[in-house]
């Protein structure tokens, strides 16, 4: 007969089954892999963590933990390393979910309270890290394809990353350490259930580890040169390349995004001052005319990227003078940029006092070009490049 009949046709049928944990035959999927990569996405995440508290704390400051105007380099260093940090830890996560993922078809998949916990706690761990990783790498690249405000969202999305992770090493320390302490080399053991001999099981496993740490390396190599000078030929794949744009800076925000061509260009722009003592305004041609200083200070910006310029200008001090008896004072610093967030920043006392806190009015030795700041604009030593307001218009002493 050509045609099977029905009952046969059922008997030959392949069964579908679930997958098993035991399912899974790479010598990858093993405890030790997946700890060591774990510790490794640990670092990059924690590491990611405190450099951005460090940040917030920049643009948010708290009285009983000022922040000052040294180091020169701190934000600079300490963003570059968060934005690394996030990017090491894309190809870590993607290795970690990849070793662990058989994990998924345990069976039975609840087995109480403790083992729900761990279930929700890598739930929400492997959530969070996601969303971080990718708001984070299309902030790098400036796209804003969302509705929230990145950085509030960013920020909350951390700290229940970090909730998540405390509850997971919490629960899984028995077996971290326990995979851990055992070596690569060693034998297979339950639950894989890698094929193959086990001398081969140990070096794929081992390769598989090393091919990590190399993607690592090399993606930090590859955009670490976006403020790391001597590695710039290299960052390839840096958005933005330290050293490059007009007077040899990048450009965050241009003058015509920033709505102030005009503006900025209008021959009767004043600097407008206000203080105690009343209120000022000046003339671009009354800045050059007051005492000039210059200081060499580094753009950093939050998208990891920061080039060292030299720039030249009027003491915000001598400014704050003019209106205020007291010059150890927080100035607001308004731009001519009709909106936005970064229109206005305040420069808190230890800053707007440094002698190196410049409103700039030349950089690298010509005149400030249009895209990065002119008539005016701020400069100190350790500020985060969001602070450092381009087309200034307003400087005002908001306490005394
Ligand atoms: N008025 C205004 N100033 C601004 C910005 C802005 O959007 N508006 N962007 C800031 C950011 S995010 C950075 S990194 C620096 C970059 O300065 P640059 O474009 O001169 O390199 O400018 C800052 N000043
Ligand atoms: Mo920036």
């Amino acid at each position: 007969m050509a045609e099977p009949d029905a009952r046969s046709a059922r008997r030959r049928a392949p069964r579908l089954r679930a997958p098993t944990r035991d399912g899974f035959t790479s010598a990858v999927h093993d405890p030790r892999v997946v700890a060591r990569v774990g510790v490794w996405l640990g670092v990059a995440v924690l590491t990611a963590f405190a450099t951005g508290l460090l940040s917030h704390l920049h643009q948010n400051p708290v009285r009983w933990l000022p922040l000052g105007p040294a180091p020169v380099w701190g934000y600079q260093v300490s963003q570059g390393l968060h934005v690394a940090a996030g990017l090491a830890a894309i190809p870590l996560l993607l290795a970690k979910l990849y070793a662990a993922y058989p994990a998924l078809f345990e069976q039975p998949p609840l087995r109480g309270v403790r083992h729900g916990l761990e279930r929700a706690s890598i739930a929400v761990l492997v959530a969070t890290t996601t969303f971080q990783l990718v708001t984070g790498l299309f902030n790098v690249f400036q796209w804003y394809p969302w509705d929230f405000g990145f950085v509030r969202v960013h920020f909350a999305a951390a700290i229940v990353l970090v909730g998540s992770l405390l509850v997971h090493v919490a629960v899984k320390l028995p077996t971290i350490v326990a995979a851990l302490r055992a070596p690569t080399r060693g034998p297979t053991r339950a639950p894989t259930r890698a094929t193959g001999a086990p001398d081969e099981a140990a070096a794929t496993r081992r390769g598989f580890l090393g091919a990590v740490a190399v993607t690592v390396l090399a993606l930090s190599a590859l955009t670490l040169g976006q403020t790391v000078r001597p590695l710039a030929p290299l960052a390839v794949l840096a958005p933005r390349q330290a050293g490059t744009g007009p007077q040899g800076v990048p450009v965050n925000k241009t003058a015509r995004s920033a709505g102030v061509e005009e503006s900025a260009l209008d021959p009767d722009w004043v600097l407008t001052l206000a203080g105690p003592l009343g209120t000022r305004t000046l003339a671009r041609a009354d800045l050059e005319a007051m005492p000039s200083a210059r200081a060499t200070l580094p753009v950093a910006c939050v998208e990891g990227w920061s080039t060292t310029a030299d720039w030249e200008g009027v003491r915000v001090r001598d400014l704050v003078r003019l209106v205020s008896a007291d010059d150890a004072v927080d100035v607001r610093i308004t731009s001519l940029q009709p909106r936005g967030a970064y229109r206005r920043s305040v420069l808190p006392a230890a800053y707007a006092a440094h002698p190196d806190s410049l409103l700039a009015l030349r950089l690298n030795g010509a005149e400030l070009s249009l895209d990065h700041g002119f008539p005016a604009r701020v400069i100190a030593p350790h500020r985060p490049g969001v602070l450092q307001t381009k087309w200034v218009s307003r400087i005002e002493v908001v306490s005394t």
